[in-house]
């Protein structure tokens, strides 16, 4: 069922502590952990709890939880000490925009210089 936690899914994993993250915020709908592989100084994941493949179709069934993960980068980029020099916040969407993972997840990026357009 849509939302339902899926058993081969990394993302709803770490939502169960399955597997280990370096968890830097947490809410009753998000967690946001640290990047594995980070690409910049602040390198966060904030996803839903609930599973969706990504942030579109999340978006469509609960907007609500779709805005608390935009809300969360947020915080968690003032909190990174970033809210003044700015940050990015990237939803990358299937297979062919360098989609890995297909549980939604913002990518928040910041403590670097950041192009654009991005690569
Ligand atoms: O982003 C998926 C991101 O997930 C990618 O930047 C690596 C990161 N990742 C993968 N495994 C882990 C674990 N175990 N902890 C933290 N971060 C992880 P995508 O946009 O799907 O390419």
């Amino acid at each position: 069922m849509a939302g339902e936690p899926q058993a081969d899914c990394l993302f709803c994993k770490i939502v169960a502590g399955d597997v280990p993250a370096t968890v830097v915020h947490e809410t009753e709908t998000t967690l946001a952990f640290r990047d594995i592989n980070p690409q910049a100084p602040t390198h966060v994941l904030v996803i839903p709890r609930a599973h969706y493949a990504d942030a579109a179709s999340l978006a469509e069934a609960e907007p609500d939880v779709a805005a608390d993960v935009v809300t969360v980068a947020g915080r968690v980029a003032e909190q990174e000490g970033a809210g003044d020099s700015g940050y990015r916040v990237v939803f990358n969407t299937g297979a062919g925009a360098g989609q890995t993972v297909f549980h939604a997840h913002a990518h928040l990026l910041a403590g670097r210089g950041l192009n654009w357009p991005p690569g």
